[in-house]
């Protein structure tokens, strides 16, 4: 079953414009509104990066036609401006090309996720829209008549309004429409006998009313998750009952608010970001965890402590769910809002030694091999072990994840009894960076953190081998 070849995943969301070009040209420009010339040929060439990394899926941009030219917000480099749903976006390559990436994928084991807007089409400025230069959907009545949303709190006025504004606006397809659906349905199953997708992102799914989704979802016969881009775990978790994996928006609001500022406390975040996450989501194991998207300011932007990076970085990989690493995460970058958090990742040179590349690493690698050894790793929830102001641990089938918000300066000790855990009492643990061991006395383990940083401690029942080098000592 498709969903739980996913759960297994760890996904890279990059922009197709943004991740690299068809050559390599490290000082080309890398910001701004227009297309740099990114492409997927540029994506085939850096799979070894991903793969060295230990990413298995990727997410892409949306790969349909877009409109051309300058708008007030620049060209549709992102992809979510459509113009022809029948159509490929040439600027990313031809169809050949996206057939090639695919195949290159599936021949390294990997997957890869494509991005679907059926929400709306695009239009700038004030003047008629001319429905005419739209393809399929060419005609008025296709469209909800233009009125922007202005009630985000009424969810009638959130399906039906218009998103942008005067600059760019984004008339609302009738989705409700039997002909609309139709359409997206063979246009979706068609899409993926063509191009071999494994999953697809459905953009903006919190404007489009639900009935939509279960029968687009079918027809798609591929994994699915939702961008319902809402704190709320309620409101998100809803969407559960339509598709079978959202966006986990809620855990990143709680992931910045624990992590960057005004960092609450772990109390907060172990009842908000684990407990209440839980009892609104039919399925936490499914949910795309992410501490980065290309909507919202990078983490480096607000917070330069490495340490709180590093434990918010290691609660989206071994939190209930699937990890989503948004590409620059891996490279420290720092950009602020769109499009400043789009920065061309030619850049870095695609460095694969650096500092965030290698934890990153060291993570995935280490989520893998808990994989491996036990299948059930992802389908069993996290376990709390140790709860304080600034430190929330919990255990996770062969591996203690020790979370601390204090920051850089933190040292301090804590005492874990083991006895949830583990049947031996003086099971020994070893630390995935440094590979140092401790040992546990009658079911008590003494954690010493030290620079603030997330431990991981692992039982040791052969050997266990993280694929990365050791990196400390830690530049904080
Ligand atoms: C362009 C410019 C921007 C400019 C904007 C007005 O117009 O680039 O600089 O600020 C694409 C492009 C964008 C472009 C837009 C519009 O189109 O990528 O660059 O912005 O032309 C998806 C995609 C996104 C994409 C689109 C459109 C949709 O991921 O990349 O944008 O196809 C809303 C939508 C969401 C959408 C997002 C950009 O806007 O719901 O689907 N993303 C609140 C609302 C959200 C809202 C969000 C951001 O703000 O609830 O609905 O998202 O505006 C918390 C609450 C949250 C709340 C936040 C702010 O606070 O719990 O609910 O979110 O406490
Ligand atoms: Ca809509």
């Amino acid at each position: 079953e498709y969903n739980d070849t996913w759960r297994k995943q760890v996904i890279y969301q990059l922009l197709t414009d943004r991740f690299a070009r068809d050559e390599d040209d490290f000082e080309h420009p890398s910001q701004g509104r227009t297309y740099l010339g990114g492409t997927w040929k540029g994506v085939i060439r850096k799979l070894d990066y991903l793969q060295s990394l230990g990413c298995t899926a990727i997410w892409i941009s949306p790969i349909v036609k877009n409109i051309e030219g300058q708008t007030g917000y620049g060209e549709p480099y992102h992809g979510y401006w459509t113009q022809d749903f029948t159509k490929l976006n040439s600027h990313f390559g031809t169809s050949e090309d996206l057939q090639d990436l695919v195949n290159n994928l599936h021949k390294r084991g990997m997957l890869c996720m494509v991005d679907v807007v059926v929400n709306h089409m695009v239009h700038p400025g004030t003047e008629a829209v001319d429905y005419s230069q739209f393809n399929p959907f060419n005609q008025a009545n296709d469209f909800h008549p233009w009125k922007y949303i202005q009630d985000y709190n009424n969810q009638e006025d959130v399906v039906t309004g218009w998103l942008g504004d005067n600059c760019v606006n984004l008339p609302d397809l009738k989705t409700e429409k039997s002909s609309v659906r139709k359409f997206f349905q063979k246009w979706i199953s068609d899409l993926v006998s063509t191009y071999k997708f494994d999953g697809m992102r459905i953009d903006t799914a919190k404007h489009v009313e639900k009935s939509f989704f279960p029968p687009f979802v079918k027809a798609a016969k591929i994994f699915t998750t939702g961008e319902i881009f809402h704190g709320n775990p309620k409101y998100a978790g809803a969407y559960q009952n339509y598709m079978p994996s959202v966006i986990n928006f809620p855990l990143y609001y709680q992931l910045r608010e624990t992590f960057s500022s005004p960092r609450i406390p772990m109390f907060e975040y172990y009842q908000k970001g684990v407990l209440d996450i839980r009892h609104n989501f039919r399925d936490t194991t499914i949910l795309c965890n992410f501490l980065e998207n290309h909507d919202v300011p990078r983490f480096f932007s607000q917070t330069q402590d490495n340490a709180l990076a590093l434990n918010a970085i290691a609660a989206t990989i071994f939190s209930d769910g699937i990890p989503v690493i948004y590409y620059g995460q891996e490279q420290r970058f720092s950009g602020g809002d769109d499009p400043d958090n789009r920065e061309g990742l030619w850049v870095s040179k695609y460095d694969t030694t650096s500092f965030l590349f290698e934890c990153i690493s060291t993570f995935i690698h280490l989520r893998q091999s808990l994989i491996a050894k036990d299948p059930n790793f992802c389908a069993l929830l996290s376990q709390k072990i140790y709860l304080d102001k600034r430190v929330y641990a919990f255990y996770r089938t062969g591996v203690l994840v020790i979370l601390c918000n204090g920051g850089k300066q933190t040292r301090k000790t804590i005492i874990v009894d083991t006895s949830s855990f583990s049947q031996n009492p003086t099971q020994v643990y070893v630390d995935a960076f440094s590979k140092s061991r401790i040992q546990a006395t009658e079911k008590k383990l003494n954690i010493t953190i030290k620079y603030g940083l997330p431990m991981y401690r692992l039982k040791v029942n052969n050997d266990f081998d993280v694929t990365s080098s050791s990196i400390l000592p830690v530049p904080l």
